[in-house]
Protein backbone atom coordinates (compact mmCIF):
# COMPACT_ATOMS: atom_id res chain seq x y z
CA UNK A 1 0.00 0.00 0.00
CA UNK A 2 1.15 3.52 -0.61
CA UNK A 3 2.15 5.54 2.23
CA UNK A 4 0.09 8.99 2.99
CA UNK A 5 2.65 10.47 4.91
CA UNK A 6 5.94 11.61 5.05
CA UNK A 7 8.65 14.17 6.58
CA UNK A 8 10.61 16.86 5.66
CA UNK A 9 12.88 19.66 6.44
CA UNK A 10 13.78 22.68 4.83
CA UNK A 11 17.42 22.81 5.70
CA UNK A 12 20.05 25.20 7.38
CA UNK A 13 21.56 26.36 3.92
CA UNK A 14 18.08 27.27 2.45
CA UNK A 15 16.61 28.88 5.89
CA UNK A 16 19.73 31.35 5.77
CA UNK A 17 19.28 32.09 1.98
CA UNK A 18 15.34 33.08 2.55
CA UNK A 19 13.83 29.50 0.46
CA UNK A 20 11.47 28.96 2.99
CA UNK A 21 8.68 30.73 1.09
CA UNK A 22 9.24 29.51 -2.26
CA UNK A 23 9.74 25.67 -1.11
CA UNK A 24 6.80 25.64 0.82
CA UNK A 25 4.79 26.94 -2.41
CA UNK A 26 6.08 24.32 -4.45
CA UNK A 27 5.44 21.74 -1.38
CA UNK A 28 1.83 23.07 -1.75
CA UNK A 29 1.07 23.04 -5.88
CA UNK A 30 2.95 19.86 -5.89
CA UNK A 31 -0.40 18.45 -4.15
CA UNK A 32 1.16 17.86 -0.18
CA UNK A 33 -1.37 18.80 2.57
CA UNK A 34 0.44 19.82 5.71
CA UNK A 35 -0.06 18.25 8.86
CA UNK A 36 2.55 19.57 11.35
CA UNK A 37 4.83 22.38 10.75
CA UNK A 38 7.60 24.13 12.67
CA UNK A 39 10.59 26.57 12.79
CA UNK A 40 12.78 25.21 15.28
CA UNK A 41 17.09 24.57 15.54
CA UNK A 42 18.85 21.09 16.32
CA UNK A 43 21.07 20.84 18.37
CA UNK A 44 24.25 19.11 18.02
CA UNK A 45 22.90 16.04 19.99
CA UNK A 46 19.45 15.86 18.20
CA UNK A 47 21.31 15.84 15.11
CA UNK A 48 23.25 12.51 16.07
CA UNK A 49 20.31 11.21 17.44
CA UNK A 50 18.11 12.03 13.87
CA UNK A 51 21.23 10.66 11.77
CA UNK A 52 22.37 7.92 14.08
CA UNK A 53 21.78 5.60 10.86
CA UNK A 54 24.64 7.45 9.03
CA UNK A 55 27.16 7.32 12.02
CA UNK A 56 29.73 5.24 10.86
CA UNK A 57 29.83 7.57 7.65
CA UNK A 58 33.07 9.49 7.18
CA UNK A 59 31.09 13.10 6.60
CA UNK A 60 29.22 11.99 10.08
CA UNK A 61 30.48 15.20 11.82
CA UNK A 62 30.14 17.69 8.84
CA UNK A 63 26.22 16.08 8.71
CA UNK A 64 25.88 16.94 12.31
CA UNK A 65 27.28 20.24 12.22
CA UNK A 66 25.43 21.55 9.71
CA UNK A 67 22.06 20.30 10.54
CA UNK A 68 22.54 22.11 13.88
CA UNK A 69 24.22 25.05 12.47
CA UNK A 70 20.81 27.59 11.83
CA UNK A 71 16.93 26.85 11.87
CA UNK A 72 15.44 24.77 10.38
CA UNK A 73 11.55 24.21 9.15
CA UNK A 74 10.37 20.62 10.04
CA UNK A 75 7.03 19.38 8.54
CA UNK A 76 4.90 16.39 8.36
CA UNK A 77 3.10 16.09 4.84
CA UNK A 78 0.18 14.43 3.61
CA UNK A 79 -0.58 12.77 -0.36
CA UNK A 80 -1.14 9.84 -1.64
CA UNK A 81 2.54 8.05 -2.16
CA UNK A 82 3.56 10.79 0.06
CA UNK A 83 7.40 8.90 0.68
CA UNK A 84 8.24 8.19 -2.90
CA UNK A 85 6.21 11.70 -4.73
CA UNK A 86 7.92 13.61 -1.88
CA UNK A 87 11.50 11.88 -3.15
CA UNK A 88 10.71 12.75 -6.31
CA UNK A 89 10.12 16.45 -5.89
CA UNK A 90 13.62 17.12 -4.13
CA UNK A 91 15.60 15.09 -6.29
CA UNK A 92 19.05 13.72 -6.55
CA UNK A 93 21.13 13.96 -3.00
CA UNK A 94 23.83 15.24 -5.23
CA UNK A 95 22.38 18.66 -6.37
CA UNK A 96 24.22 18.26 -9.99
CA UNK A 97 22.52 15.08 -10.24
CA UNK A 98 18.87 16.46 -9.23
CA UNK A 99 16.71 16.58 -12.54
CA UNK A 100 15.44 19.91 -13.49
CA UNK A 101 12.64 21.59 -11.67
CA UNK A 102 13.35 19.59 -8.27
CA UNK A 103 13.60 21.59 -5.41
CA UNK A 104 17.07 20.10 -4.60
CA UNK A 105 18.07 21.85 -8.24
CA UNK A 106 16.59 24.68 -7.77
CA UNK A 107 17.78 25.48 -3.93
CA UNK A 108 20.66 22.88 -3.07
CA UNK A 109 24.35 23.71 -3.51
CA UNK A 110 26.07 20.65 -2.59
CA UNK A 111 25.76 16.89 -1.62
CA UNK A 112 26.34 18.15 2.15
CA UNK A 113 24.20 21.42 1.61
CA UNK A 114 21.24 19.96 0.02
CA UNK A 115 18.21 22.63 1.18
CA UNK A 116 15.54 19.42 1.70
CA UNK A 117 15.24 16.44 3.24
CA UNK A 118 12.57 13.57 2.80
CA UNK A 119 12.41 10.46 4.43
CA UNK A 120 13.12 7.58 2.64
CA UNK A 121 10.02 5.01 3.61
CA UNK A 122 7.21 5.14 5.48
CA UNK A 123 9.22 3.87 8.61
CA UNK A 124 11.58 6.76 8.68
CA UNK A 125 8.31 9.03 7.81
CA UNK A 126 6.78 8.00 11.28
CA UNK A 127 10.39 7.93 13.34
CA UNK A 128 11.15 11.11 12.11
CA UNK A 129 7.80 13.38 12.74
CA UNK A 130 7.55 11.78 15.86
CA UNK A 131 10.96 12.61 16.05
CA UNK A 132 9.98 16.23 15.87
CA UNK A 133 6.48 16.56 16.88
CA UNK A 134 3.77 15.23 19.43
CA UNK A 135 0.55 13.50 18.11
CA UNK A 136 -1.10 16.85 19.45
CA UNK A 137 1.14 18.89 17.17
CA UNK A 138 -0.46 16.47 14.16
CA UNK A 139 -3.49 18.03 12.19
P1 LIG B 1 19.14 11.72 1.14
O1 LIG B 1 18.98 12.94 2.03
O2 LIG B 1 19.04 12.05 -0.32
O3 LIG B 1 18.26 10.57 1.56
P2 LIG B 1 21.32 10.27 2.43
O4 LIG B 1 20.28 9.66 3.33
O5 LIG B 1 22.25 9.37 1.71
O6 LIG B 1 20.63 11.23 1.35
O7 LIG B 1 22.20 11.27 3.29
C1 LIG B 1 21.65 12.03 4.33
C2 LIG B 1 22.26 13.40 4.32
O8 LIG B 1 23.66 13.29 4.55
C3 LIG B 1 22.13 14.12 2.97
N1 LIG B 1 20.87 14.80 2.81
C4 LIG B 1 23.31 15.05 2.99
O9 LIG B 1 22.99 16.26 3.69
C5 LIG B 1 24.35 14.28 3.79
N2 LIG B 1 25.30 13.61 2.91
C6 LIG B 1 25.09 12.52 2.16
N3 LIG B 1 26.19 12.19 1.46
C7 LIG B 1 27.12 13.12 1.80
C8 LIG B 1 28.49 13.34 1.42
N4 LIG B 1 29.10 12.53 0.56
N5 LIG B 1 29.13 14.40 1.97
C9 LIG B 1 28.52 15.22 2.84
N6 LIG B 1 27.23 15.05 3.26
C10 LIG B 1 26.56 14.04 2.73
Amino acid sequence: MSSKRTFTMIKPDAVEKGHTGAILNKINASGFRIVSMKMTQMSKRDAELFYAVHKERPFFGELVAFMSRGPIVAAILEKENAVDDFRTLIGATNPEEAAEGTLRNQFATSVGENAVHGSDSDENAAIEGAFHFSSREMF
